[in-house]
């Protein structure tokens, strides 16, 4: 019972969210810095532009995720950083603060794990089309290749997409992110597509560049259904809605995934979408559908279904007052039993939970400590259900807090506090909370603390 001894314990960021430094050292614009510039639908009209100044303070960050028992450390990579246009030339100060990064975190002894895509689309090629471009998917190879090239002497663990679901509707269909467009259906899904076969493309520049051994994968976000009960019926249903396709928007996940780990898309999206499909080629499947070595799946909440009396899916609705988080997503623990159940028999890959966490509204008590007991107990319930998963025959792999520390929250600015650690916004110090020594506990006796009476 328990974890896999060679089990993956970190905690997750990424650019935007952290860095900082968004005008320094040659880097150029990407279209979160745009977006940011004056936006109303952000939160009080913040944005990433210093955000935890990470940019400057990565050295004390290893310093604490070190301090905190952290094995690895997932992070991503602002493209417009590593090359100001997009494509093209090489922003030299730029790679080398990542590499800088790459050896702090190898000489702490913490493993990188690089995400090449968590939403810093180039502006400049944004303004050449986007992902609508057809030459999107070589920009993005172009993109891995460089990274890769510089970085993959060191690293072994790459993911290309950050939620693709998250970018391209969020994005590109209801303007609440980043670059802020309302597209038509026609054109959201053929972003979608080209976003798809640029992992693709980016998963054969990665390995064909990789200096040592590498092992990739993507971190899209999973959406699934719980059953109500344990009968076969509710947990048969729970699945078939899990990967349904059910409305004319991209929030799903088989028609995302399928066609990345199944090489095709699900019968009912392409019935769906009828006419507004992108013409896809066989070619395109193949690229898009390469051999990959994980699954990684942020997760935080799910929903439950049970079996109706025609035998059709009905939908339980969340009971009045359920635990919810500040994001207004209800606290289901056993998410992370279902959804790694459901995903490895559907995909058959090692899981990792390249995500998961809870936000919540927090402050420095007077004794100059953060106590954060729900984050605590948030952690050990759905840690102990990812277990369980594993002791059912799921291959479990990792666990990435989401987040290492507080940062800027999106379209919800510096409202939400999700991290380990607490950031104070104008300081910039850091306060580990309570959960960031329980956490380092957890990872000291590889989970076994949390089956303890
Ligand atoms: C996402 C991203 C993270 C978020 C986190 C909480 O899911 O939007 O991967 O960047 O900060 O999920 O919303």
């Amino acid at each position: 019972m328990g974890f896999p001894s060679d089990f993956v314990w970190g905690s997750a960021t990424s650019s935007y969210q952290v860095e900082g430094g968004a005008f320094e050292d040659g880097k150029g614009l990407s279209v979160w810095d745009n977006f940011c510039k004056n936006s109303e639908t952000i939160w009080r009209s913040q944005n990433g532009n210093t955000a935890c100044d990470h940019f400057h303070r990565y050295k004390e960050d290893v310093a604490l995720m070190k301090e905190l028992g952290h094995k690895a450390y997932r992070f991503s990579i602002n493209w417009p950083r590593v090359l100001p246009e997009g494509i093209g030339k090489i922003n030299k100060s730029g790679l080398d603060f990542y590499s800088r990064l790459v050896d702090e975190l190898l000489n702490a002894h913490i493993e990188p794990w690089i995400t090449l895509f968590h939403w810093e689309y180039p502006l400049e090629l944004y303004y050449k089309g986007g992902w609508l471009n057809p030459d999107s998917p070589d920009w993005f190879a172009e993109y891995a290749d460089v990274v890769a090239t510089h970085l993959s002497d060191r690293v072994t663990y790459w993911m290309t997409l950050n939620e693709p679901q998250c970018f391209i509707e969020l994005g590109h269909r209801n303007a609440h992110h980043a670059p802020g467009v309302m597209l038509h259906q026609k054109e959201v899904l053929l972003a979608g597509h080209h976003s798809l076969i640029s992992h693709g493309k980016g998963v054969q520049a990665i390995r064909a560049a990789a200096k040592r051994d590498c092992k990739v994968g993507m971190a899209p976000a999973a959406f699934p259904r719980l059953p109500v009960s344990s009968s076969e019926d509710d947990i048969r249903i729970a699945y078939d809605v899990t990967f349904s396709v059910p409305k004319p928007d991209g929030w799903n996940i088989s028609w995302w995934l399928d066609p990345v780990f199944l090489g095709e898309y699900p019968e009912d999206g392409l019935e769906l979408f009828g006419p507004d499909l992108p013409p896809i080629t066989p070619e395109d499947l193949k690229t898009i559908s390469q051999p990959l070595d994980f699954f990684g799946a942020n997760i935080y909440t799910g929903h439950y279904v049970k079996k109706g009396e025609h035998g059709n899916p009905v939908e339980v609705q969340d009971k009045p007052g359920c635990d919810i988080t500040m994001l207004y997503w209800p606290v289901v623990p056993e998410v992370l039993y279902w959804a790694p159940k459901f995903l490895y028999e559907r995909y058959k890959l090692p899981i990792v939970i390249t995500e998961n966490g809870m936000s919540n509204t927090e402050w420095i008590s007077l004794d100059g400590k953060l106590h954060d007991p729900q984050r605590i107990d948030f952690m050990a319930r759905y840690l102990k259900e990812f277990a369980k998963a594993g002791d059912d025959g799921v291959a479990i792999m990792g666990y990435f807090y989401w987040t290492l520390m507080d940062n800027f929250e999106w379209a919800r600015g510096y409202r939400e506090r999700m991290g380990l650690v607490y950031v104070d916004f104008e300081t910039f110090k850091r306060t580990p909370k309570d959960s960031a020594y329980w956490y380092r506990d957890v990872i000291r006796s590889n989970g076994e603390i949390l089956f303890k009476d």
